[in-house]
């Protein structure tokens, strides 16, 4: 067997790397109403009612919630859509958006 058959082949293709993910995450605040928060989470998130109240209430009493789990660029988009959705009636309603580990 000569040199260059022990040498390791190059690989074909790097394989493509997984997007990173972002969460969305909603914050409590003293204002909002609660049925509010509910609407918005299903208007932009598509929730059920249930998941709705389930996330505004695991919001309201800890402070904050993951909402849902995108790549940058929709997350970023649907927490803006839904803080100017708060803002638009005058609530300090806030979505902000954190990079996955
Ligand atoms: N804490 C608000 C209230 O008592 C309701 C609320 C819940 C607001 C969750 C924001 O992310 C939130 N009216």
């Amino acid at each position: 067997m000569s040199d260059t058959d022990l040498k390791a082949k190059p690989r074909a293709k790097a394989q493509a790397e997984r997007p990173r993910l972002y969460k969305v995450i909603l914050l409590n605040d003293d204002f909002t109403p609660r049925d509010f928060v509910v609407t918005v989470l299903k208007a932009v998130f598509r929730m059920t009612e249930g998941e709705a109240l389930g996330v505004m209430l695991t919001a309201h009493r800890k402070g904050a919630c993951v909402v849902a789990v995108y790549t940058k660029e929709v997350a970023e988009t649907k927490a803006n859509q839904a803080t100017e959705f708060g803002r638009s009636r005058g609530y300090p309603l806030t979505f902000t958006t954190e990079r996955e580990e």
